[in-house]
């Protein structure tokens, strides 16, 4: 079988192939999917085998034409911020939601809570705003591919890698970050740094993307930290979101300080129906 990127059966640290993670290939189209029902019929199939491609959901997200009448009765807005719309919770393995913006509605900075986020505009346009991780804050991954894209190891074949492995040759380049270190230990070296002296740093945005009506996009932790924003002043706009492995809290970045906190995310709405809930402080990543 042809694997074109990583396994999002698996949560993105677990990923084997990490470097596949940030792989983006033009999509190619050939198929048409002509109800939401539809594609949530066509998601289960897929996710019913061990092995999933990123980009085969990009794929099956992408064939679905926006039809209102599909999912309105999933789009209940609220006046003061983004609500989250659980549309079906994917047999365990994916949730799928969608979310409605009204005008000027953002959200905070977040990470994906180690899971792969798909996003696709159903109606309006958003705004994603990436972010480079806080050095205080990078996960493990994040750590990983750094090293990986740095050490003239990281370009070996993964094969001629087991190999210098075993036989415990360090790296002899000496313009590399990792010169002399053992390529076994590469992946075990501790994140340099007092983890007590928190250093505050102003959050490094390092892409804009607007998204109209059908576009897609993709993200998961070791591609960074991004923030939603509806730019529309006038319209509302609706997305639909799929998460996997679903998640039910996250961590909020302060874009002055890169301050990680977690917080919880909650449903508006689920299968249609509107939840009745105790409103926390923090209860959605949510920042007007
Ligand atoms: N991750 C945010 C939306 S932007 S992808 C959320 O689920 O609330
Ligand atoms: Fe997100």
């Amino acid at each position: 079988m042809e694997v074109e990127s990583a396994n999002c059966k698996y949560r993105v640290s677990q990923c084997e192939d990490i470097e596949l993670l940030s792989v983006e290939r033009p999509l190619k189209i050939d198929l048409e999917i002509n109800a939401l029902e539809i594609l949530v019929q066509e998601l289960h199939k897929v996710f019913s085998n061990d092995h999933v491609n990123i980009q085969d959901v990009q794929k099956l997200m992408a064939a679905y034409k926006s039809e209102p009448k599909d999912w309105k009765k999933y789009a209940k807005f609220d006046r003061f911020r983004y609500t989250r719309n659980l549309v079906d919770a994917g047999n365990g393995a994916f949730n799928i939601m969608i979310l409605c913006w009204g005008p000027g509605h953002a959200s905070a900075i977040h990470d994906h809570a180690d899971s792969h986020c798909f996003m696709k505009v159903l109606s309006g346009s958003l705004e994603e705003v990436r972010y480079q991780w806080p050095s205080n804050e990078e996960p493990e991954i994040v750590r990983k591919l750094k090293r990986k894209n740095s050490c003239c190891f990281g370009n070996l074949e993964k094969s001629i890698e087991d190999k210098l492995s075993e036989i415990n040759i360090s790296c002899q380049n000496e313009t590399c970050p990792n010169f002399g270190a053992k390529i076994d230990s590469l992946d075990n070296c501790e994140q340099n740094g007092d983890e007590e002296h928190y250093e505050a740093h102003k959050m490094e945005e390092i892409g804009r993307t607007k998204l109209d009506v059908n576009d897609v996009c993709y993200i998961n932790d070791a591609l960074g930290l991004h923030r939603m924003e509806n730019p529309s002043h006038v319209d509302g706009a609706v997305s639909l979101h799929l998460y996997c492995p679903p998640f039910d809290s996250c961590r909020m970045f302060d874009v002055r300080t890169g301050k990680a906190t977690q917080i919880k995310v909650t449903f508006w709405s689920m299968y249609g129906k509107k939840v009745n809930r105790v409103i926390e402080a923090n209860s959605v990543v949510d920042c007007q």
